[in-house]
């Protein structure tokens, strides 16, 4: 009987497992890069609010990068990445993670964060590198249908008119829920 009671326990280990949690992309964009945007100066920049349902992991950002000038080859200068939480619609006045700064490429870029997010709604902040056009662009989408995206400007963020969501992205991951009692009893019965 112990030998053939053995797969069984096998499986559920695994799905009562704690070690998964349930990693989500959060976005608001359509994924179709459509309009480069950058500043003229350094440290101004373009935020995207997230609205977790919970606590989690803030695992990576995920940001659709361009050059403005038609540089050949195209030089990329790189970016801060900041995280804010949420003041009333606007990000407070100070990150709780960053600003830190990546290398940066043409396309889709994933930055590695891996910080813990109360839950509360947060921003994902890129601050630019490099004084316009000599600077990187983020893209926007063709329409702005969310209006969770911010233009940070002089120190100051506001809802500007962009035409379409940025591509700014991020992934989150929600922690498994707790092994219920009655799965780790059942679990143990079948050792007895
Ligand atoms: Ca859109």
């Amino acid at each position: 009987m112990r030998l053939l009671s053995f797969p069984l326990i096998i499986v559920i280990a695994f799905v009562a497992s704690p070690a998964f949690g349930d990693v989500v992309e959060l976005y608001w964009d359509d994924g179709i890069p459509y309009v480069p945007h950058f500043h003229n100066q350094e440290g101004d920049g373009w935020g995207v609010r997230f609205e977790p349902t919970g606590p989690g992991l803030i695992l990576q950002a995920k940001i659709y990068v361009g050059n403005p000038p038609p540089e050949d080859p195209p030089v990329f200068q790189g970016c801060n990445i900041s995280l804010y939480y949420d003041d009333g619609g606007f990000p407070t006045d100070e990150p709780f993670w960053g600003p830190v700064f990546f290398e940066t490429e043409a396309g889709w870029n994933y930055f590695t964060i891996s910080t813990y997010c109360n839950g509360n709604n947060f921003y994902v902040a890129w601050i630019q590198v490099g004084y316009g056009p000599d600077c990187d662009a983020v893209y926007a989408d063709t329409y702005d249908d969310n209006h969770r995206s911010l233009r940070y400007l002089n120190g100051i963020w506001d809802y500007y008119d962009f035409g379409g969501d940025l591509l700014i992205r991020c992934f989150y991951d929600y922690p498994p829920p707790a092994v219920q009692p009655i799965s780790l009893g059942k679990v143990k019965a079948l050792f007895n």
